[in-house]
């Protein structure tokens, strides 16, 4: 299939720590977006195509796998009637951060709210449309494994950094 189907990061620990899915190929550009995110962090994780509506069988299957490898978090990318967050959420305690993928007939609406507007006792965390909430969501699962793992605090608090030190050196701070 596709060289981003099956494809392992090579990270720090060993096995995936987070699970990136999505519910089409067409998802991947937004999606790469959480990718070299985590790569940057050292986090390990796993990429897979999955869809709630084509593939129902196959995310049963993988939300099992999530809790079995004790992924600490599967980031869930999707556009349109974008239920593969939610469905994921229902077959695993292993916490889905939702990215609605900007669709063409309503620019991601659609996906945004059918991903946020969950009924009360199966949360999805929901970021926002398109590449920002990929890379927010890759952050957020960081801040995640951040809580039990010095590495990646160190690194994340180091990311975090540097974003401070670059919004500084901008020119336009002369003077101030
Ligand atoms: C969703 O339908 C996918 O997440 C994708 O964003 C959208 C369109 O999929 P394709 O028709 O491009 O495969 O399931």
């Amino acid at each position: 299939m596709s060289d981003f189907s099956f494809g392992d990061s090579g990270c720090v620990d060993s096995g995936p720590n987070v699970g990136v899915v999505m519910g089409s190929r067409s998802d991947f550009e937004t999606m790469s977006g959480a990718l070299t995110l985590l790569e940057q962090l050292g986090i390990a994780y796993e990429v897979r195509v999955l869809s709630a509506h084509r593939t129902p069988q196959l995310l049963e299957s993988y939300a099992a796998r999530a809790e079995r490898l004790n992924f600490s978090a599967i980031i869930a990318g999707a556009g349109g009637a974008a239920h593969l967050p939610g469905m994921l959420a229902a077959f695993t305690r292993v916490p889905v951060l939702g990215v609605p993928v900007q669709s063409k007939a309503l620019s991601g609406q659609d996906s945004l709210l059918s991903i946020v507007q969950m009924p009360a006792g199966i949360p999805v965390a929901t970021f926002a449309i398109g590449l920002a909430g990929a890379k927010n969501a890759a952050l957020f699962a960081a801040a995640l494994i951040a809580t039990t793992n010095l590495t990646v605090r160190e690194r994340l608090t180091a990311y975090r950094a540097a974003q401070t030190q670059a919004v500084l050196d901008e020119p336009f701070f002369e003077g101030h």
